[in-house]
């Protein structure tokens, strides 16, 4: 059984903007975390960053490994942005805004203001300050370095200790096909028209000739744990998966590997999960979730609201564990990161 060093957290519940994973040591009262347990992650947007969040409160954070979707990556007026790996990157360093769960605190829209006088582009939101990021990443970027490369960077500069890892650095895009057969890129669907719509088909375009990110399988193999966040099951982890070799590494290691249903008592806490599970043909629930990812998973965390539902997420031979997983405050994300470590022997 992995156990997360004993140094034990204040029980906040106000807490949440102080940066959690800052470079330069671990973070909380205990002091260092000898023995801290070594973690890779398959995370998405903002309900794996809450999670991170909590993780890295309990870990110390240079052992954690975190493999982000890129398939939600977008190209707006030239900038290559990437929602998820900031999503990450800004709640991990203390300055996502709380209330939306991403892009920036204490944000400014000037540009998108005088961008809508203009009549241009304005559906998907990019915050003034939130626009350096994807300046700086476009640029590093048209000069030749790699996804990989940039986000290590804005790791340094955000002062974030956890390894960020894009899945892979190619073009790898999720594409949605609607129920009237147009076929729109993820943000169209997720943003513009805000997952309203019934969803036929989702693919990956890219993912077949693309490779994982240096280091993607390496830290699957050495991790002492492999979590999969409470994000998306089909268009977040989805693309991970996606990537060749990262679904074949997972199988190889999977009583390792502990995911946290992020559907509870039938319903996604956060956007689409569960409408795209039961249009894909996956019953919108923990047990769902434990067929969705049975080959590769060997252990489910479900809410304690889906005690019920044990029976049928073991049948899908998926050993699961039930908790508390509605991560409501920082303290409470914590506390499920050490249930999901000790679930993870
Ligand atoms: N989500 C929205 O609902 N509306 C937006 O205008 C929006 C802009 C945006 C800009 C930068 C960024 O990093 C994320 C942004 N998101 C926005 C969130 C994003 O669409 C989703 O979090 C993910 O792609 C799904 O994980």
């Amino acid at each position: 059984m992995l156990r997360a060093p004993t140094a034990t957290l204040p029980v906040d519940e106000t807490a949440g903007s102080a940066p959690a994973a800052v470079a330069g040591g671990p973070v909380g009262p205990g002091g260092p975390r000898d023995g801290s347990p070594v973690i890779c992650a398959l995370a998405g947007g903002v309900g794996a960053a809450r999670f991170l969040r909590g993780l890295v409160e309990v870990v110390d954070p240079g052992q954690v490994t975190v493999v982000v979707n890129t398939g939600d990556d977008i190209e707006l007026f030239g900038l290559h942005i990437s929602p998820d790996l900031d999503t990450v990157l800004y709640t991990l360093a203390g300055v996502v805004n709380q209330q939306t769960g991403w892009g920036l605190a204490d944000e400014t829209w000037r540009v998108m203001d005088s961008l809508e006088r203009l009549g241009g582009v304005t559906w998907f939101r990019l915050g003034d300050r939130d626009l350096a990021t994807h300046c700086y990443r476009t640029e590093r970027l048209a000069e030749g370095a790699t996804l990989a490369e940039v986000t290590a960077e804005l790791c340094r500069a955000f002062g974030v200790a956890v390894r960020l890892v894009p899945m892979s650095d190619d073009a790898v895009r999720t594409h949605v096909t609607l129920a009237d057969g147009l076929e729109v890129g993820f943000q169209d669907y997720f943003v513009r028209l805000r997952h309203e719509v019934a969803v036929r088909q989702v693919r990956f375009a890219g993912s077949e000739g693309s490779t994982p990110s240096p280091g993607v399988l390496e830290a699957i193999d050495a991790a002492e744990c492999v979590v999969v966040c409470p994000s998306n099951p089909v268009v977040s982890i989805g693309p991970v998966l996606s990537v060749p070799g990262v679904a074949d590494h997972l199988r190889r290691v999977r009583p390792k590997v502990v995911g946290i249903s992020p559907i509870v008592a039938g319903a996604a806490l956060k956007g689409p999960a569960d409408r795209l599970l039961a249009e894909l043909g996956f019953e919108s629930s923990a047990a769902g979730v434990a067929r969705f990812y049975a080959e590769w998973v060997g252990t489910l965390v479900i809410d304690e609201s889906d005690a019920g539902l044990v029976d049928a997420v073991e049948a899908a031979g998926v050993r699961c564990v039930v908790a508390p997983t509605v991560m409501s405050s920082p303290a409470r994300a914590a506390a499920l990161a050490r249930v999901v470590l000790d679930a993870g022997s």
